[in-house]
């Protein structure tokens, strides 16, 4: 049931892209099933589960707090009112306690955004300012229709890099951007067209990475990956992977080097371990229009000139989940700042039929890897879905997903939980819920015909602990509008 064949992977592949100028390209529905039902008390917020007993949340679990202020609640543009999508996550390594976040603000259901948001805490999450990202689309003062894809990350002394996807919908003209702040996230400049296409290719689902460590030979180096959706077939003839980089802080980015031209390419991440070694994993298979068949693997040891012949390191059994885009085919990737262990995390179905949380562990830098293991520890037929990997200054590793376990009918009702392990990925400690609450997924943003928290979260390892930010649905007393989705934030510690 929960395994996707043949037409319906290459509709979800697509669903990424159907956004895309190109007239051409056609918007096919997502699975049909229950999310095509009206939601419970229909255009009022369905009732809500009990308040959660004390028991389920354990010690060191703080109170989330709301990071997002809804910049747009009188856009008139036919984005969706009041709807955060999509939250990203940056900690400064020489300060964790200084995050930078970007997430969609008012997402279209038929593709991106009205705009970017950046939000800035430098108390370790308890307090956000929020903006929109300058210069970008029209509410920003910029010359974009729709923006997506926010990818941010710390650099060197209070340098943070802010990637987008920016294009329009009216027309083929899209680019990978990335906006710089040099101070700390408060100001940021006018973004910069890394790589842009008008004619008729689409640059999709890029990640960023930047080179902090001051012993490496490319220290501050930037890196932005991602895929271009060739044009000329039906809508698309091929997915490349690319990788361009920048060594003069983002003023300007190379050519991008082509990773991979064969099959499908898309949800590349790179990241950079201590030495300056750059690793890339992304999701591929051997035949483009085919599903995504399991993770590459890439790394490059000169500062990003060139880079291994990509292979495949596992297989993914991709799980959906009904009703709702959740990262099912994004791998999230982490490497250990001291050990540069590599992790990689997603949802896959190998274990019941249904997503759950999986890690793979490299430590010998991608050389070989651990067998899949299982990190969810829910009821099996709850889904754990848009998985995040990170680790902390300990060396300790954490996963965070949402999970449908409170749901009693497993279909709706959604929590945050975080597992933590001590021993380098071996074994988890039980999960703790991060969500004081369940919230319904069907207050989230729509894309096409799912709900639609976004295609990741964020995660960061703190000194001690674990940051994390999500989209959730809660209360939001004094406003007219009671239930819609908000950018949530708390820290995990032991
Ligand atoms: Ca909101
Ligand atoms: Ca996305
Ligand atoms: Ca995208």
């Amino acid at each position: 049931m929960q395994k996707i064949v043949g037409g319906v992977v290459l509709a979800l592949v697509l669903s990424w892209v159907a956004a895309a100028p190109a007239a051409s390209v056609t918007q096919t529905p997502l699975q049909q099933g229950p999310h095509d039902r009206a939601p419970r008390g229909a255009g009022k917020p369905p009732a809500r589960p009990a308040a959660p007993s004390a028991a389920t949340r354990q010690a060191g679990v703080s109170e989330p707090v709301r990071a997002s202020t809804d910049l747009l609640l009188s856009d008139a543009a036919g984005a969706q009112l009041g709807t955060q999508a999509e939250p990203h996550l940056a900690a400064d390594p020489a300060d964790p306690s200084h995050l930078v976040a970007g997430w969609q603000e008012n997402r279209y259901s038929t593709g991106g955004a009205r705009a970017v948001t950046y939000g800035v805490s430098t108390d370790g999450g308890r307090t956000w300012t929020d903006g929109l990202l300058p210069s970008s689309t029209a509410p920003s003062g910029g010359p974009w229709q729709r923006a997506t894809d926010p990818w941010v990350e710390f650099g060197p002394e209070k340098r943070v890099y802010f990637a987008s996807l920016l294009y329009n919908a009216s027309n083929p003209d899209n680019a990978m951007c990335v906006s710089v702040s040099t101070d700390g996230g408060v100001t940021w400049g006018s973004p910069e067209k890394v790589f842009r296409s008008t004619n008729g290719d689409f640059n999709d689902k890029e990640a960023l990475a930047v080179d902090t460590f001051p012993s490496s030979k490319h220290y501050g180096n930037v890196y932005l990956a991602w895929d271009i959706n060739k044009a000329g077939g039906q809508p698309f003839s091929a997915q490349h992977a690319v990788i361009a980089r920048s060594t003069d802080g983002g003023q300007t980015y190379k050519a991008p080097v082509v990773l991979r031209t064969k099959g499908n390419n898309v949800g590349l991440l790179p990241r950079v371990g201590p030495d300056g070694t750059v690793y890339m994993v992304w999701a591929g298979n051997k035949k483009y229009g085919l599903g995504p068949e399991g993770f590459y693997f890439s790394k490059s040891t000169n500062g990003g000139r060139k880079w291994s012949k990509p292979r495949q390191i596992v297989n993914l059994d991709m799980a959906a989940v009904p009703g709702l885009r959740t990262g099912e085919f994004v791998p999230s990737f982490a490497v250990d700042r001291a050990s540069g262990a590599l992790y990689v995390a997603w949802q896959d179905g190998r274990w019941t039929g249904t997503a759950q949380a999986t890690l793979i562990v490299s430590l010998d830098g991608g050389a070989t890897w651990s067998e899949p293991m299982r990190v969810s520890d829910g009821p099996g037929d709850a889904a754990a879905f848009t998985v995040s990997v990170a680790a902390n200054a300990r060396g300790d590793v954490g996963v965070s997903y949402y999970s449908l376990r409170n749901d009693p009918d497993r279909d709706w009702l959604a929590d945050v939980y975080m597992q933590v392990s001590r021993d380098g990925g071996l074994t988890f400690e039980p999960a703790q819920r991060i969500t004081p609450s369940s919230f319904d997924v069907r207050f989230t943003a729509r894309a096409g015909n799912a709900y639609f928290p976004g295609d990741y979260t964020g995660l960061v390892g703190t000194s001690t602990g674990f940051h994390l930010l999500w989209v959730g649905v809660g209360p939001r007393p004094g406003t007219e509008v009671t239930a819609q989705p908000d950018v949530f934030s708390a820290p995990a510690t032991e």
